[in-house]
């Protein structure tokens, strides 16, 4: 086979390894995100849009969902919040010109790296049936060219609808009420493929999808587990809570097979005493798990607990339901498979029940580390089933804690965007606008690509995201993508989907975050929600980048008028003025009583929360749910690897802002795969060795990612990582977890094959 991976190591030269650092942010952090701003947007425009990062009248952050609390510094921003900013505010642009010079074949022998570095997108294209290249096309032709196509399928459901989490409150509700004014529920979002286990796992056991934590709460927690997350490289602003809480008398313990910078140390930015100095340890305790291992670590926890008679009786006796099934079936948990699953000693085990029992309140986060496996469901469930033993939901310094991704990632959801959503939901959307809205449930992601492989699926619009490079199985995917007769991209930025597309393909390109917004009533705002279901509001200073460019509100609206002639929905005045969407809003979506008044008070405010607020659980039992999780050992065969995909410290999901890793010791490349020394000495592999990457799953085909640098690091044993997007094609499209349908990109069984081995 050939030895050359085409587009992802085009940018791999001169790849050097060090040591990974053992402390996060400071200086270096804040050094490495003005030099980028500078490059991106220049001097004067870095800090005109910098100062303005999650100030009360300036706009959200676009880097993650992480809530911004009362009291905010001057720059609340960080190094990585800082490239998100860059990202979109750069001064380069993709012109007319720029697609005249490269075919659409071409552009996918880019890199990601490269595609992004090209800058804004100006006006809209369009890629038209057996044509190699995009030329410009007028709105008003591309919305026409939609509403053919969109009217031309023999059902609404022969069209795809996906959102990413970007995408704020006002344009995701009017895209859901076009959608399902159009007659589908396909609406999969880019939360398929991340905290859909959540959801899941929260709904079943305590009655709401979210996390039940206020920002408040972590200072006030005695014990802090941060679980499957990488806070220093996508959350950074949570290590200044967490550096607070610390101080405050919490104790910190950190689950993860790798022993990820900031969760060992943090240097403050914010303060004098993170310039200089070692910085504040912020684990108390490292548990350096084996991945999949966590359902095993909680469940064992939860033995002991029960064992020792640590239960809080009286809250278990009101509030919850299955206690006794619970107990049995802990009572019977094999402690060899425990320590098999985990690869932690008993001693270490015991040593964090000590925590546990010695602690009033206990927060866990969580992110992906905990969603991408087969048993991601189960797994989260059995996190509820250890908080709730000893009463930690609903009280002050306590609770779950899902850390999202994407900025509005949750705020999407609530608005609608969702192919399964709540009768209730529909109920009041189709009585507010007098449609019967559809019922029947709709496409999700994987579902999504499935329909488009087999052709019931033929028109695909993304609001935002990169669909090709988000998503798993990358050639099935891509070949599937293909099939269709029209692919559209709501979007900022060159990707690339952009360059794999439908026979016909349109780029509609939207003002970001950071711009102005304007329309035909005067300025406009957004809203969006954090991760801590806070909505507050969202303004841009920018100009735009482009006369050209539509908001996102605006595009749905003008499709919308142009796919649905006969909709009673006032589109237009929902495009001139954004009240019009929030008035709607708070008639049809429950905790936004109020919209346009409550979101105009300075911070915004707070979504409602049966189990935070009240101790009350929506659920099916009308209680907590207790659950019950069978515990099966992931078991790799002889001379396999685990493999999880990560993200580097240098890339938004699929945007890759650069080609390091600072804190992993990774310099200018990205194919590396980070192996155990133990591993490799057992497999007879060197550091510094290239090897393919090759997954091995139950369907008997193989998937290869060519050409990876193995670098010897201390993960796990048995477990090995790489980045994202280059190793989604060893990912099954099959391969899910069960109930949430999510990819299990943090758990793939590889062998490192090449160098005359195969
Ligand atoms: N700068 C930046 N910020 C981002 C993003 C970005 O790409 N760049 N992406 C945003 C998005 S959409 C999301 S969802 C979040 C993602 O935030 P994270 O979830 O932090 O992102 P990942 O890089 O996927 O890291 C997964 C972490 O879980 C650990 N892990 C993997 N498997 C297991 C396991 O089985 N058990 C345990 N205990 N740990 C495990 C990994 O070692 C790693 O530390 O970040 C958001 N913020
Ligand atoms: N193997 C593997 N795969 C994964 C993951 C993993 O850990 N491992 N993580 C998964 C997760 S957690 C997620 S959330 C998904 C992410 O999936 P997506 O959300 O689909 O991907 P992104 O890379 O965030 O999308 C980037 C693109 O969004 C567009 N964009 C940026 N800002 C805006 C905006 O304001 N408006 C509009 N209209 N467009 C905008 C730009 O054109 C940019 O190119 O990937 C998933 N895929
Ligand atoms: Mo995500």
């Amino acid at each position: 086979m050939s030895r050359k991976a085409p587009r992802d190591d085009h940018d791999d030269t001169g790849l050097r390894v060090s040591a990974p650092k053992e402390w996060a942010a400071g200086v270096p952090g804040v050094t490495a995100a003005l030099k980028r701003s500078y490059d991106q947007m220049g001097v004067g425009r870095t800090a005109l849009t910098l100062l303005r990062v999650n100030q009360k009248q300036g706009f959200d952050c676009p880097g993650c969902a992480w809530p911004e609390g009362d009291k905010r510094h001057v720059a609340e921003f960080c190094e990585n919040g800082a490239k998100a900013v860059a990202e979109e505010a750069t001064t380069r642009r993709v012109t007319r010109e720029f697609f005249a010079r490269h075919t659409v074949d071409e552009l996918n022998g880019m890199s990601d790296h490269w595609l992004g570095q090209q800058g804004r997108l100006t006006e809209p294209m369009i890629k038209r049936s057996g044509s190699a290249r995009y030329e410009p096309v007028s709105w008003d032709e591309a919305f026409a060219l939609l509403a053919r196509e969109l009217a031309g399928l023999d059902s609404p459901d022969e069209a795809v609808f996906y959102t990413s989490g970007r995408t704020s409150n006002e344009a995701a509700f009017a895209y859901q009420l076009f959608v399902r004014s159009f007659g589908t529920n396909n609406l999969p979002d880019c939360s398929n493929m991340c905290h859909e286990s959540s959801g899941s796992a929260l709904t079943e056991t305590i009655g709401v999808g979210k996390g039940s934590v206020r920002l408040e709460d972590l200072p006030r927690a005695d014990l802090i587990f941060v679980v499957g997350q990488n806070p220093g490289t996508n959350h950074p602003r949570m290590l200044s809570a967490l550096e607070e809480a610390k101080k405050a008398g919490a104790r910190i313990v950190a689950v993860n097979p790798l022993p990820e910078a900031g969760l060992m140390r943090f240097k403050n930015p914010q303060r004098p005493g993170g310039v200089a100095g070692r910085g504040t340890a912020l684990a108390d305790r490292f548990l350096q798990i084996r991945l999949n291992g966590d359902l095993a670590l909680f469940q064992a926890l939860n033995r002991l607990l029960v064992e020792k008679g640590a239960v809080d009786r009286a809250f278990l006796d009101e509030y919850t339901a299955g206690y006794e099934a619970l107990e049995m079936h802990l009572r019977g948990l094999d402690w060899d498979d425990v320590l098999e699953a985990t690869g932690l000693s008993r001693a270490e085990i015991d040593a964090v029940l000590a925590d546990v029992v010695g602690s009033e309140r206990i927060v866990v986060c969580w992110a992906m580390g905990l969603t991408q496996h087969r048993n991601s469901v189960p797994t989260i469930r059995e996190v509820v089933n250890f908080l709730l033993l000893r009463g930690n939901i609903g009280r002050p310094g306590a609770g779950v804690c899902p850390v999202r991704g994407h900025s509005n990632v949750q705020g999407d959801r609530t608005m609608g965007i969702y192919e399964k959503p709540p009768a209730a939901f529909l109920d009041a959307l189709g009585a507010e606008f007098g449609f019967e809205p559809p019922r029947e449930h709709g496409y999700d992601t994987v579902e999504a690509i499935r329909a488009m492989r087999d052709g019931r699926a033929k028109v695909f619009l993304g609001m935002g995201g990169n669909f090709v490079r988000a998503t798993p199985d990358s050639a099935v995917t891509e070949a599937a993508v293909r099939r269709c007769r029209l692919t559209a991209h709501v979007s900022t930025k060159l990707n690339r989907s952009h360059a794999v597309t439908g026979e016909q393909a349109l780029i509609l390109p939207a003002l970001g975050r950071t711009e102005r917004d304007v329309q035909a009533s005067g300025p406009q705002f957004v809203s969006v929600e954090d991760s801590m279901g806070m909505v507050h509001a969202s303004r841009g200073r920018l100009a735009p980048a482009s006369p050209d460019l539509l908001s996102e509100v605006a595009i749905v609206c003008r499709l919308a008028r142009a796919a649905l002639p006969g909709s009673t929905v006032d589109w237009a005045g929902m495009e001139r003025d954004y009240d019009v969407v929030r008035d709607h809003v708070s008639r049809v979506v429950p905790g936004f009583e109020r919209y346009n008044e409550r979101i105009r008070e300075p911070g915004g405010f707070t979504l409602p929360h049966a189990p935070r607020d009240a101790r009350r659980f929506p659920t099916a039992t009308g209680k907590a749910n207790l659950t019950v999780n069978e515990l099966e050992v992931l078991r790799v065969p002889e001379g396999r690897l685990l493999l999880q995909t990560v993200r580097s410290h240098d890339q938004y999901n699929t945007t890759i802002y650069g080609m390091d890793d600072r804190y992993r010791g990774i310099k200018a490349g990205r194919r590396v795969v980070f192996v155990n020394p133990a591993d490799l000495a057992e497999l007879g592999l060197a550091d510094g060795a290239t090897v393919d990457l090759v997954s091995e799953w139950s369907d008997g085909r193989e998937r290869r990612a060519p050409d990876f640098r193995i670098v010897a690091y201390p993960t796990a044993r048995g477990c090995a990582a790489a980045y994202f997007p280059e190793t989604n094609v060893l990912v099954p499209l099959d391969s899910t977890a069960d109930i949430s349908n999510t990819p299990t990109s943090k758990s793939v069984v590889i062998r490192l094959a090449g160098a005359g081995r195969d």
